[in-house]
């Protein structure tokens, strides 16, 4: 009998499992109709079908300035089918700024661990939040106001400020070397830089890659997000390997 550390499911990753558009669950979605008072808005939940190995860690996703959940719509399906319950959002508006996204992500994961139609199936002490730009600069600020988060995942993130030295939730920053709506000079590697004095504080800096480059499945972005994911999340550390040591474009103080 192999027993692997923290909550750790699935089979042994490789190299290419790790990136795979569809991991080794089999998934289903729940439309999430908007409701008022409940601090997001609506959106859609995916999860994995299996209930014979206890509970999942959640994640929720919230898309950029002017997006729409579309926007982020691949890392449902993607990041459920690697072993996570996954909500993905519809912002309150379409031009709400990072701050307000924030609150967003947070109402959204308490809600889906604790309230849900797939609560049962939610570890609510495994939570993680995750955005693309303005998104993901509400990724940072969630992280910021609740360290209890096990993970944080910032897709080409953008916000008013990059002095994110007060998180302490490992955070995987994903940067694109061709962004120039949110150029990483300005946003993802000044918010790394805030970061990296820490233990468990990640950065994928994409070569060949816009700002665009995270809203559809990608498999380094992917290899990336679910090994961080599984390392943090899950306290799974068969996936140390896919972190650790770190390979070209990508920096973190190892090991994990
Ligand atoms: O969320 C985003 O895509 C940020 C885009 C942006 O530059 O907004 C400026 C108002």
């Amino acid at each position: 009998v192999v027993a692997f550390a923290g909550h750790a499911k699935g089979p042994a990753p490789t190299e290419q499992s790790v990136g795979a558009q569809r991991g080794p669950f089999a998934t289903d979605k729940l439309v999430v109709p908007a409701q008022a008072g409940r601090g997001f808005n609506k959106g859609t939940i995916y999860y994995p079908d299996d209930t014979s190995q206890g509970t999942f860690g959640a994640v929720a996703v919230i898309p950029g300035f002017l997006e729409g959940e579309s926007a982020i719509s691949w890392l449902g399906p993607t990041l459920a089918s690697h072993g996570f319950v996954v909500l993905t959002l519809a912002p309150n508006a379409t031009t709400d700024y990072p701050e307000p996204r924030s609150d967003q992500l947070l109402a959204a994961v308490d809600w889906l661990a604790n309230q849900s139609p797939v609560k049962d199936r939610v570890d609510p002490a495994r939570l993680a939040v995750a955005g693309h730009s303005m998104g993901g600069g509400g990724t940072l600020i969630a992280a910021s106001k609740n360290p209890a988060l096990k993970a944080a995942v910032p897709l080409a993130p953008w916000n008013l400020y990059s002095d994110f030295s007060d998180v302490t939730v490992p955070t995987l920053i994903v940067g694109a070397g061709r962004d120039f709506i949110a150029p990483a000079v300005m946003h993802a590697t000044p918010m790394y830089n805030s970061l990296k004095a820490k233990q468990d504080q990640g950065y994928l800096k994409l070569k060949n890659a816009d700002h665009f480059t995270t809203n559809r499945y990608d498999a380094t972005v992917t290899a990336y997000t679910v090994s961080w994911l599984k390392r943090y999340v899950d306290e799974d550390t068969r996936y140390s390997q896919f972190l650790c040591p770190v390979k070209s474009g990508f920096q973190l103080t190892c090991p994990v």
